[in-house]
């Protein structure tokens, strides 16, 4: 017997929360593929009514099951072939759809459809990834983030397949596996997961100095990311812009969040990861289902072809970047994200992103990075996603008109009629290529780079210098970003067993500075290293240009952004507590954009001072501090909070993780009882003594300590 519920009318698939935004083209051409009336009753593959799939055919009440039940294999067979291999690297992610608009005409620049025009709306679909680990890794491990953007252009996909970082480890795609097998758990035992703190990786990247730049940014905050929706992309190599008559301009490409760029700080980080895992993929949902849009300014560092040779390092080299005080970053357009997808599997996990899907104006460099990438994305998506046809899958179709003389393979869902060569005439010529030269409107056209060179296996020399830049962004962070990626530097380098991979790394690390690399060997147990010849802080690529000394652009300090839109304020009561107090937070905060969730040590409502039930969201038990930006203590919740070892423990964490906290009236004997005193005078605490009431200045003053989001130095 079944006990299923009656059939509702509102469908599970249907989304529930999301606010109704405007449709664009991608969303109305998905309707064509979407489940329709999924609360009809139930059908096989075929299309035939089901009367029970509860129970197999078989003989008699308690006998053999019959070969016969073909709705028992069609649904057994199906589900045994429900997983696809996960990608080999970036197995893990999280999607949404949106739009991305121009501020300003590009076309001085590039004939690229999608930015010619400001303001005309290009829809998008992004995936955020990490990197190492499995689809069911943690969130907010020590990663580089994947940032991949597909426009659908009307001149076809153009796909922009960045990371979090603006540098990457090795220099020619023929060191991809190498760099993947290294870092991936080591293969005798699978482990760790979703972490570079072992051998196989340290080993790899000690003989490979090229990786070092790359090895500091994956050290600092940068790699413990507080949101997808508070981090930078970068597109990493350089690519170029074409214009209409074939001119080219060397292109970086920046995304920078709106809400400006937070880390976590590194023990959150693992706290995080055990207290949710998915936390980067339901903060994307969540805003985005709250109306919180996501919003990213594109930004381009352009490069006039004739200064080709005019810096320091090579632009063709993806371990190099352009500091912004070289050439600064032009913004050009946002993107917003405003829509979840309905299914992941169907979109986010079968969405392909492929450096070489470019659209006419956009073109590659030799950088050898990047022409390896543009092999390989292709060919895993055909082994990931089982043939030829993936981009007829609903995520990956264009919006521009698709005519094709590639015919069959499996899952073809595409009737073509007629001929399917070149030259016909049986088919009447078509489909036609363009022809017409560089004015074609649409047409692709290569861009016409002379070239000419003997074939050799050697890397150019104007990639040998590997501790500039590294060096650079050392010099260029804050105090407290040093600490933090000397720390980082300590425990991965730590958790290596081989000794001499230690001590080679931290020889590596002389190069960029003295100091961090002493201060790592004494923490790891290795013998200081010899200084390293003198510092070649700006000469390479065989010229003699001299690049910055720091870069402000490249620390965190530098990259807040304005407001407290989206962060979330954990508020503490129990029976007594200053119940306007707690509504009047809540409200300030919500009017300046933040979410305030009021926690107790049970769920349903708490006895307020004045005598109100005051409603709990969640039971402390069930949450933890490192699920929030920020914590308010209010008055006259003296009596249990500071036996309550939840809310102790949640004051003690948020004070280490250099939160930002307002304690008021009796709030303080909290912090008596996590051992913090009287905390006055600690950097990011809002005291309101005993006896005063919280006027509009201590609330504004909480809410810019909010806007700092950490304060490390505590
Ligand atoms: Fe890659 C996936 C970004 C170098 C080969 N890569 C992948 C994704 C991102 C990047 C964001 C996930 C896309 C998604 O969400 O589906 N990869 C980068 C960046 C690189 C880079 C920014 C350096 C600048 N990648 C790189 C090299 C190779 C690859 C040098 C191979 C030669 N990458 C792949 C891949 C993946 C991939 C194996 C795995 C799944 C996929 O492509 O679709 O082909």
């Amino acid at each position: 017997m079944s006990n299923a519920p009656e059939p509702r009318s509102a469908p599970r698939s249907a989304p529930q929360t999301e606010p109704q935004t405007q449709r664009d083209a991608k969303d109305a051409a998905l309707d064509a593929v979407r489940a329709t009336d999924p609360d009809g009753p139930l059908t096989t593959d075929q299309g035939v009514r089901v009367d029970d799939t509860d129970n197999s055919l078989a003989v008699g009440d308690r006998g053999p099951t019959l070969l016969e039940d073909f709705q028992l294999r069609e649904k057994l067979t199906h589900f045994d072939h429900e997983r696809i291999p996960e990608r080999v690297v970036h197995a893990r992610g999280a999607g949404a759809y949106g739009f991305f608009e121009p501020y300003e005409s590009l076309a001085e620049f590039t004939c690229a459809d999608f930015l010619q025009q400001a303001g005309r709306r290009t829809p998008v679909f992004v995936r955020f990834s990490t990197v190492q680990g499995p689809r069911g890794s943690a969130d907010t491990v020590r990663d580089v983030r994947g940032f991949a953007t597909k426009f659908y252009t009307r001149h076809g996909n153009y796909d922009l397949v960045g990371n979090n970082m603006p540098v990457f480890f090795i220099q020619d795609a023929v060191k991809f596996p190498d760099f993947v097998h290294a870092v991936k758990p080591e293969p005798q035992n699978e482990i760790p997961t979703g972490a570079s703190a072992h051998d196989t990786f340290w080993d790899f990247c000690s003989l490979q100095p090229e990786s070092t730049h790359m090895l500091m940014w994956l050290m600092s905050d940068r790699a413990i990311p507080r949101s997808f929706r508070m981090m930078q992309g970068f597109g990493v190599h350089t690519f170029r812009l074409v214009d209409r008559t074939g001119r080219g301009t060397f292109v970086k490409f920046h995304w920078k969040p709106v809400l400006g760029v937070c880390s976590q700080v590194w023990d959150e980080a693992q706290l995080t990861a055990g207290r949710d895992p998915d936390f980067h993929r339901r903060d994307l949902w969540e805003a985005i289902a709250a109306g919180d849009f996501p919003e990213y300014e594109l930004g381009v560092q352009l490069i006039p072809e004739e200064d080709e040779f005019a810096f320091p390092f090579d632009l063709l080299d993806p371990t190099k970047l352009v500091p912004e005080e070289l050439v600064p970053v032009r913004p050009v357009g946002r993107m917003v994200l405003d829509r979840n997808p309905q299914n992941f599997f169907a979109e986010t996990e079968q969405a392909a992103f492929h450096t070489a899907n470019v659209v006419p104006g956009i073109d590659f460099t030799n950088d050898p990075l990047l022409q390896g990438r543009n092999f390989s994305y292709l060919d895993t998506q055909l082994i990931r996603l089982g043939g030829p046809n993936f981009a007829q899958l609903p995520v990956n179709r264009p919006l521009a008109e698709v005519r094709v003389n590639h015919r069959d393979g499996y899952g073809q869902q595409v009737v073509h009629p007629g001929t399917s060569y070149a030259p016909n005439s049986l088919g009447g010529g078509c489909p036609a290529t363009m022809g017409g030269g560089q004015l074609a409107e649409g047409v692709f056209q290569h861009y016409q780079q002379r070239i000419d060179g003997a074939a050799i296996r050697r890397r150019s020399p104007s990639f040998d210098d590997h501790y500039s830049q590294a060096a650079l962004f050392w010099r260029s962070m804050a105090d407290w970003e040093q600490r933090h990626i000397t720390a980082g530097f300590a425990f991965e380098l730590g958790k290596v067993e081989d000794q001499e991979v230690r001590r080679r790394m931290v020889g590596n690390l002389v190069h960029v500075d003295p100091g961090l690399a002493a201060e790592v060997a004494r923490r790891i147990g290795v013998p200081e290293p010899e200084a390293a010849p003198a510092d070649r802080a700006t000469a390479s690529a065989g010229n003699d240009v001299a690049g910055p000394r720091v870069s402000p652009a490249l620390s965190l300090e530098n990259l807040r952004g304005p407001g407290i839109r989206t962060r979330k304020v954990a508020v503490l009561a129990a029976p007594g507590v200053d119940g306007g107090q707690v509504r009047a937070v809540r409200e300030r905060l919500g009017q300046a954009g933040a979410g305030a969730e009021t926690l107790a040590a049970h769920g349903g409502h708490v006895l307020a001072q004045d005598g109100g039930h005051l409603p709990v969201d969640r039971p402390l038990s069930t949450t933890a501090s490192v699920l929030y930006d920020a914590l308010v203590v209010p008055d006259g919740s003296d009596r249990t909070l500071p036996a309550d070892p939840d809310a102790v423990a949640f004051f003690a964490e948020a004070l280490r993780h250099g939160k930002p906290v307002a304690v008021l009236g009796s709030g303080v004997e909290l912090s008596r009882a996590a051992g913090f005193g009287a905390p006055d005078g600690l950097a990011g605490v809002a005291v309101c003594a005993d006896g005063q009431r919280p006027g509009p200045a201590f609330w504004d003053e909480f809410t810019r300590l909010v806007e700092h989001h950490r304060f490390p130095s505590r």
